[in-house]
């Protein structure tokens, strides 16, 4: 490394920011390069220039501008801490007008580069350099992903004998077709904690998804501590279906979770089910319950039983006070309300409850999201309706909003895989990897074109999912599919490609010691 041309040399202290996926079994993958690469999702431009290859070893170093800020920062050191100790998990500064060092791998914001779009980078290797640019710190964060995946699985085993890290000389552009990539994770039927969560955030990460949506409440569970109203976490959240245990994030735990995620640009997005799919919160405090009676706490899997006393004026302040409790703490913009499956109001009841619920998070700075079910009632544009079922979603396309797509029957993650799988549901159908894979968000719902589609969700119930390697065997591999449904233009995806790529994910999941179902 020549000093010389890069002086002042910084080293940036990265120790906060950095964070990379936990791993168990270190396994080789098929060579990454040619026409064989293995990323998913599947990038927009991909053209590889020859049998050359960029070496990653001890000369190699990393490099950011001057003045790029902490996130380009933490970036470079999530890169850095991937490659050591292949390199020095250092990064170094580039003074205005430096030049680059051979070896370089140079991260850099353009935020007039028009190539790529907002998320998106390109990504150039030649055997001297790589260079990285992006409009963003999420493109960046999305090209970082695009070498990790170009790279062999050993990156992914801080164990393993590191042996030769190459990236292909060649040249990606790309971009994601969605805004919205997310997954859900019902935390209420069976409780899963913080480092669970965490460890989804990290594979989430790896495939360039953005969202992750917590499932906080639910007739079986309330997991989210609320300060006014302590009861609902020690009644609400002292079971799970079964009987087991239960348990609840504390407000700082949810908060850790939050900053998680936004250093690998997720978005935490919170739920609380209401009005129905809410028995965990009529146990707790008697007064939601119209004859102010509380039920007993609920550890079976109906649902559609219960629903808070929407005709009741007690009942607002408390939902306000959870509104205002966990929007103070989430950062994102939006809070989900749920609203699915209330059999117990009549439409006028539930529509009214809906448009109050509107109010209330507005109020408190947030744009709302509710299942399919909230369409028919009067929605701000600025309001999401996230699909499940075929559903009048496309009455709020038409006034101008936006839609979120989790089909049930396409990309339901606690559907079985088959008649065989042990563990999952069976309600909408099976759904094997395939089947989440070959579907158009785009032309799915009549009256819900393209760019009414905020982007793609794929939920993952838990009645019958208790640990997290249960919740990982139904996620994986489907979740992979729903992330290049999310990020891949259409006319670019085909199921034969993608099942080779999938294959070649293998010793990489298996090096990041995930439990993934079938094929
Ligand atoms: C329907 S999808 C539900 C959930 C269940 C799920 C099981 C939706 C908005 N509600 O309460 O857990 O089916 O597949």
């Amino acid at each position: 490394m020549n000093i010389q041309r890069t002086l002042p040399l910084v080293v940036l202290v990265l120790a906060a920011c950095t964070a990379r996926p936990p791993a168990t079994a270190p396994l080789p993958l098929p060579r990454a390069g040619g026409a064989g690469h293995g990323i998913i999702p599947l990038p927009a431009s991909v053209r590889f220039d020859s049998a050359q290859t960029f070496v990653v070893d001890t000369l190699t170093t990393i490099h950011v501008d001057r003045g790029a800020g902490t996130v380009v920062e933490c970036v470079a050191g999530y890169l850095a801490t991937m490659l050591a100790p292949a390199l020095k998990a250092e990064v170094q500064e580039l003074a205005p007008g430096g030049s680059l060092p051979a070896k370089a791998i140079h991260l850099r914001i353009d935020s007039a580069n028009a190539a790529a779009g907002a998320e998106g980078y390109e990504l150039t290797i030649t055997p001297g350099t790589v260079t990285l640019v992006a409009r963003t710190t999420a493109g960046l964060f999305y090209g970082v992903q695009t070498i990790r995946q170009l790279l062999p699985a050993s990156v992914e085993h801080p164990a393993a004998l590191k042996r030769l890290l190459t990236l292909p000389a060649g040249r990606i552009v790309d971009s994601p077709r969605f805004e919205w990539r997310g997954m859900m994770l019902d935390v209420s039927r069976h409780f899963l904690g913080v480092s669970d969560i965490k460890r989804f955030v990290d594979l989430l990460a790896l495939y360039k998804m953005n969202r992750l949506h917590l499932h906080l409440s639910d007739d079986q569970g309330w997991r989210i501590e609320i300060k006014s109203r302590p009861e609902l976490a020690n009644i609400g959240g002292s079971t799970q279906v079964g009987g087991g245990r239960g348990g609840y994030f504390t407000q700082a735990e949810y908060s850790e979770i939050v900053a998680y995620a936004a250093r690998q640009f997720i978005m935490i997005v919170p739920e609380i089910d209401m009005p129905g799919h809410t028995n965990a919160a009529l146990a707790s405090y008697p007064e939601l319950n119209c004859n102010k009676v509380p039920p007993p706490v609920y550890t079976g899997i109906r649902v559609g039983f219960s629903a808070v006393c929407v005709d009741s004026a007690v009942i607002y302040p408390i939902l306000e006070d959870v509104v205002r409790e966990i929007s103070a703490i989430t950062p994102g913009p939006y809070f989900h309300i749920g609203g699915d499956e209330v059999k117990t109001l009549t439409p006028v009841q539930y529509r009214r409850f809906v448009e109050r619920m509107q109010g209330i998070v507005n109020a408190n700075g947030k744009r709302m999201i509710g299942w399919g079910e909230i369409a028919p009632a009067q929605l701000l544009p600025s309001t999401v309706v996230q699909s499940w079922i075929k559903d009048s979603s496309a009455v709020h396309a038409a006034r101008g909003g936006k839609v979120i797509m989790s089909p049930a029957k396409k990309i339901y993650l606690d559907m079985k895989y088959d008649s065989s799988t042990v563990l999952g549901l069976s309600w909408a159908g099976f759904n094997q990897v395939r089947t989440s894979y070959d579907w158009n968000p785009g032309t799915f719902i009549q009256g819900v074109g393209e760019s009414s589609v905020l982007g793609v969700e794929a939920p993952l119930w838990s009645e019958t999912l208790v640990k997290v390697e249960d919740f990982e065997s139904m996620a994986f591999p489907r979740l992979i599919a729903v992330a290049e449904v999310g990020w891949t233009r259409g006319v670019l995806m085909g199921w034969e490609g993608f099942q080779r790529r999938l294959g070649m994910q293998a010793g990489r999941l298996a090096a990041l010691g995930v439990n993934s179902g079938r094929r």
